[in-house]
């Protein structure tokens, strides 16, 4: 069902959102990359808009655009809401840019409603939370919980440059991460579409997270011998490409056979691969690939691992090649919604007349490194067939609206103390 007058401006909403996919690269829409110029485009339009919301504009040590508007009681710590505003390659327009222009939505209506919170609040667009060209994810909020390390920062991305170094360029400052740590703020709300099928097909109008999955990614090196394509016997061959093959079909059943189990949530997918030298008339001499597995449950992702190094030297063996080395590229546990700050969205959206239910989330998000530092929730609006990380993702204004609606009147209750001591 959804609710009428909301204490939002649906419309302002989403011309935001559509004038943000605006930039985008024109051939692979909707793209734009942490890192790249139509990065930093968009940063500009969303500073702007930022600066338009009378919100103060700042680029932290960790890169993240922050939007402060201070409190009527200083001391009452920082009330933390947004998401990321840079896409996957040809992803769509919505995931993480909906949390960031809701976000402001919200910060406008209370301005405009003449609310003055007592806390401190910040509109947030996190840098870098899809993996980025460096392999690195969460970068800004990873920042913001302290855990971006010097080894991440050491990362090389294409053509040589480290994670320290994109990160001066978009205005952050690796040499003062101590100061992107942060222990003010009182909570974070992060609104994202769902990215899976779960509330259109219920009929759902809100998702309260409860739990995002722990992400572990690996690097797989598989090493052959390069080859001349015409000239090699068949018998003779030691091809990386066709043993990487192996592997991705046995890394394919021990994940079935690993979300079969009853042991929570699990999903893997390899969606990377990177072949040397990567030519029609060579045999691959050395293929890498990336694994992104997904666990609800710690245990479950450690058989997984345990299971995958166990398995795959066999494989890559027995089809003539080498498995030389399964780098950790990321490794973040699961993290729980703050119990306090999901009833308060629970009783938000109540009192809003939608309908909602706890879930899980499988994707990650910008939110699991708030919830180390601070209690943090989540709130998921619909996204039509479940699809994203694709052009065709899509969400209905109405239905964002009410997600930044539920979130306002969240931040309500948070504000007056009406939403403490929820963590476990
Ligand atoms: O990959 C994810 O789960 C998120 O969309 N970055
Ligand atoms: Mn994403
Ligand atoms: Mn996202």
């Amino acid at each position: 069902m959804k609710a009428s007058n909301l204490p939002v401006d649906e419309a302002r909403l989403w011309s935001d959102l559509m004038a943000l996919a605006e930039i985008t690269d024109p051939n692979k829409p909707y793209t734009r990359r942490s890192f790249t110029p139509l990065f930093l485009e968009g940063r500009a339009w969303l500073k702007q808009r930022f600066e338009n919301a009378g919100l103060a504009t700042r680029i932290d040590a960790g890169g993240n655009l922050i939007g402060r508007r201070p409190g009527a009681k200083p001391g009452n710590g920082t009330i933390v809401i947004g998401s990321h505003s840079d896409t996957v390659p040809s992803g769509g327009r919505f995931d993480g840019t909906a949390g960031v222009l809701a976000a402001l939505e919200v910060a406008r209506s209370l301005d405009e409603r003449g609310h003055v919170l007592d806390h401190d609040l910040e509109v947030i667009d996190c840098l870098a939370e899809e993996v980025s060209a460096f392999g690195i994810s969460c970068v800004g909020s990873r920042a913001i919980a302290g855990s971006l390390t010097d080894e991440m920062l050491a990362h090389v991305g294409p053509g040589g440059e480290q994670v320290a170094d994109a990160l001066r360029r978009v205005g952050g400052d690796p040499d003062r991460l101590a100061q992107a740590k942060r222990s003010d703020i009182a909570a974070y709300l992060e609104l994202h579409i769902e990215q899976g099928p779960v509330l259109e097909t219920e009929i759902v109008d809100l998702g309260i997270v409860e739990t995002i999955a722990g992400i572990t990614r690996l690097e797989l090196t598989v090493a052959g011998r390069a080859d001349h394509a015409g000239t090699t016997p068949m018998h003779l061959r030691r091809d990386a490409l066709v043993a990487a093959a192996a592997i991705m079909s046995a890394l394919r059943d021990l994940a079935l056979e690993m979300s079969d189990r009853s042991e929570g949530y699990f999903v893997a997918t390899i969606g990377e691969m990177h072949v040397e030298p990567n030519a029609a008339n060579v045999i691959a001499g050395s293929v890498r690939l990336i694994v992104d597995a997904r666990a609800e449950r710690r245990l479950t992702m450690e058989h997984f691992v345990a299971r995958l190094r166990e398995r795959m030297p066999d494989v890559a063996a027995q089809n003539g090649a080498e498995l030389t080395a399964i780098t950790t590229l990321s490794d973040v546990l699961p993290a729980q919604g703050d119990a306090a700050l999901c009833n308060a969205l629970t009783e938000a959206a109540d009192a809003l007349g939608l309908t909602h239910r706890r879930m899980a989330s499988g994707a990650g998000h910008d939110a699991v490194h708030f919830s180390r530092i601070a209690p943090a929730a989540m709130v998921f609006t619909p996204c039509r067939g479940g699809r994203s990380h694709c052009p065709e993702e899509w969400a209905e204004p109405g239905e964002l609206a009410a997600g930044a609606a539920a979130m306002l009147g969240a931040i309500l209750a948070i504000d007056r103390g009406a939403a403490k001591n929820g963590r476990d």
